[in-house]
């Protein structure tokens, strides 16, 4: 009867239904609260617990600095030597291509650009432990997971040059790759926004009926937006198969992790919210691995999110906008540069034999000729038709925008000379 005064509006034999509910999914124990909000042991003794009490939650690793298997009975053994390879190359693919294209935006041959040194290991280990029907929702910092989808050099640099082979067409600034053929969903530069839409994703696939999940990368200054908490909640409340993928590199921009937050990282909070959760070492490709493959599993199989938070480091500038030296010392960045996830895997296949000084400097060339390939072919395309700015948005063009495009094109027969058009296709 005391319910029913709350329920204001609710009929008796609803109600009913509800109390019923209630008492077989909440067993009254003996010392048990039994509030609808938590049911847990009562206490007698006053305690406010300090947060910063708790044991931080431990780093799973399998490889360490060395290079060395330090748990052999975890590591992966459906990897093979050729796996390990391609993974090797790609790593090595994304740190030349980073090279020049951050090169070319000082010259001024792009307009922007963003590296991901030292965060290899946290894409090759995600994205090899994923199936490629997996949807995808990246913040930027994560090209090799595209890549390791398909995503070739070509479509990397016809997208950083804006040019005719960009599958955007020109129409995002570089870096803010996407793909449907790979399941790769567009970037935008807006933090966090990729983490709402992920929840939203995945409760699609499980509404479809399929097997599949949604992975979403972010960083640990994004998980400082409210959308981030907002994710969370849904994807544990509307039982999402999601994972959320925390890049915590120790830098947002310019602001360290410890002006972030005052928790454990960011894997303390997904118990908070009700997700499932790890944290791994993330400069170790093998333990990143192992945590996406179980996370995968358990995320499909049991409709429940996971949370895993990768220990990194972010080695480079935030992006060509920023020199940040500014705010953190060379010494730290030359401690971090001594073990990443290159260097790592490169000890590691040394120590088993199969890799050299003389295949790491041939597979180097190799990879400096491909890049240079794509980088010069991407820079002499032209640029794509100015007609693609009108298009895409609506299925029929709507009669203002028809209007946009013929004043555009009456403002460029008139100013012939102040406009590059003979660089654009027609
Ligand atoms: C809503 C919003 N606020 C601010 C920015 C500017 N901004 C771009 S990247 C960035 C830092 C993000 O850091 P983190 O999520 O840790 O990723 P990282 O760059 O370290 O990989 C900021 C503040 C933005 N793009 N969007």
């Amino acid at each position: 009867m005391a319910l029913a005064g709350l329920a204001r509006g609710v009929t008796a034999p609803r109600l009913a239904l509800w109390s019923r509910a209630l008492s077989s999914t909440t067993p009254t124990l003996q010392g048990m609260s039994n509030f609808p909000g938590a049911n847990s042991r009562f206490v007698h003794e006053l305690n406010l617990k300090r947060s910063i009490d708790n044991e931080p939650e431990p780093c799973y690793q399998i490889m360490n600095k060395e290079g060395v298997i330090v748990t052999p009975d975890e590591f992966p053994s459906e990897i093979s030597q050729q796996n390990i390879l391609d993974w090797y190359k790609l790593m090595n693919t994304t740190n030349q291509m980073d090279q020049l294209l951050y090169n070319a935006q000082r010259q001024g041959r792009i307009s922007f650009y963003m590296t991901a040194y030292g965060e290899e290991g946290t894409h090759l280990g995600s994205a090899a432990a994923l199936d490629p029907e997996d949807v995808v929702y990246a913040q930027y910092r994560e090209v090799g997971v595209l890549m390791y989808r398909g995503f070739s050099l070509k479509n990397v640099m016809d997208q950083c040059y804006s040019n005719s082979g960009d599958l955007g067409r020109g129409r995002q600034m570089p870096v803010h790759y996407g793909s449907a053929e790979h399941n790769f969903h567009t970037i935008s530069s807006p933090l966090a926004t990729q983490l709402p839409q992920a929840a939203g994703a995945a409760y699609a696939l499980k509404t479809r009926g399929k097997r599949n999940c949604v992975i979403c990368y972010f960083g640990d200054g994004s998980a400082s937006e409210g959308d981030s908490s907002v994710a969370l909640n849904f994807s544990a409340t509307l039982d999402c198969p999601v994972i959320y993928f925390c890049r915590n590199n120790g830098y947002a921009i310019s602001t360290p992790t410890k002006d972030q937050y005052r928790g454990d990282g960011i894997v303390s909070r997904a118990a908070g919210f009700g997700l499932d959760y790890i944290r791994v070492d993330g400069n170790d490709v093998f333990a990143v691995y192992n945590a996406v493959k179980i996370a995968r599993e358990r995320t499909i199989a049991e409709q429940r999110p996971v949370l895993i938070e990768a220990m990194t480091y972010r080695i480079g500038h935030h992006s060509t906008s920023d020199d940040s030296s500014a705010y953190r010392g060379m010494d730290e960045v030359d401690t971090f540069s001594q073990d990443t996830p290159i260097s790592r895997l490169e000890r590691y296949m040394t120590n088993q034999g199969f890799w050299d000084e003389e295949k790491e400097a041939e597979l180097q060339k190799t990879i400096r000729k491909e890049v240079r390939k794509e980088f010069a072919d991407a820079e002499a395309r032209l640029k794509p038709s100015m007609r693609h700015m009108f298009e895409d948005v609506y299925a029929d063009k709507p009669a203002r925008l028809q209007r946009q495009e013929a004043e555009m094109h009456e403002h460029l027969a008139k100013y012939p000379d102040d406009y590059p058009t003979n660089l654009h296709e027609a």
